[in-house]
């Protein structure tokens, strides 16, 4: 199977390229610049009419939308136990249900906190605000869930890679994540996993090849 990712550091590609790293396989990645707008040129309109990252070529059929992209995989690759496997297929759809919740409900939120002028004509300030409360509320389930453990538990999922990118990314638009230590800690694990860090790396490679410096990895 021959796979390219399109993706840029730091933004959701990377819970794609985490998959994508936690299963093993080999695959291209292909930056794309969105600080110069590049998802919106024709060159990776022709590539992703949606304008948008992450989007899998996967021996010449791309895909897109990450929580169909992990589902994907997850069930292309069940060895990696991206999420959880049962043999009743109500049970086995939590993960499903769990991706889409994270593409449908938390990634907006974290979207109103970074661009809220992306969702209004008007003073952008109070999209953030509401973004900025749903979020918190939100996080503070999650916390109390996870505790000192994982979505699903002892053991980690791709969703904690998810929500990971979703609360760490809305830190860096000024999201106070310091009022959830349970947060700060899953953090810390999910970072110390080797997958994590041999994608960082990838980012990280990704950027210097833009000549980009100044993402928060
Ligand atoms: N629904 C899509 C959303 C993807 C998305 O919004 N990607 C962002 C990066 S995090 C993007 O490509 N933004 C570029 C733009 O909106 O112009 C998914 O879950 O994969």
């Amino acid at each position: 199977m021959t796979i390219t990712l399109y993706h840029f550091p730091a933004a959701c590609s990377r819970v794609t390229m985490n998959a994508l790293e936690e299963i093993g396989l080999a695959y291209q990645d292909i930056a794309v610049n969105m600080r110069t707008s590049e998802q919106k040129s024709l060159d990776y309109l022709s590539i992703n009419p949606k304008g948008k990252v992450p989007a899998l070529d996967v021996d010449g059929r791309i895909m897109t939308e990450n929580a169909a992209i992990l589902w994907f995989l997850h069930t292309r690759y069940p060895d990696a136990a991206l999420l959880p496997a049962d043999d009743d297929p109500r049970v086995a759809h939590q993960g499903l249900i769990d991706l889409v919740w994270c593409s449908g409900t938390i990634h907006p939120m974290v979207r109103q906190i970074r661009m809220p002028a992306k969702w209004t004509t008007d003073d952008p300030a109070g999209v953030k605000v509401d973004g900025m409360e749903k979020l918190a509320q939100e996080c503070s389930a999650i916390a109390d869930r996870i505790g000192e453990d994982w979505w699903y538990g002892s053991r980690w999922s791709i969703i904690d890679t998810y929500i990971y990118w979703a609360y760490s990314t809305a830190a860096k638009g000024g999201f106070a994540l310091d009022r959830y230590p349970t947060l700060l800690a899953h953090a810390e694990r999910v970072r110390a996993r080797p997958a994590f860090l041999r994608a960082l790396a990838r980012e990280q490679a990704a950027l210097d090849g833009m000549g980009v410096a100044d993402l928060m990895l």
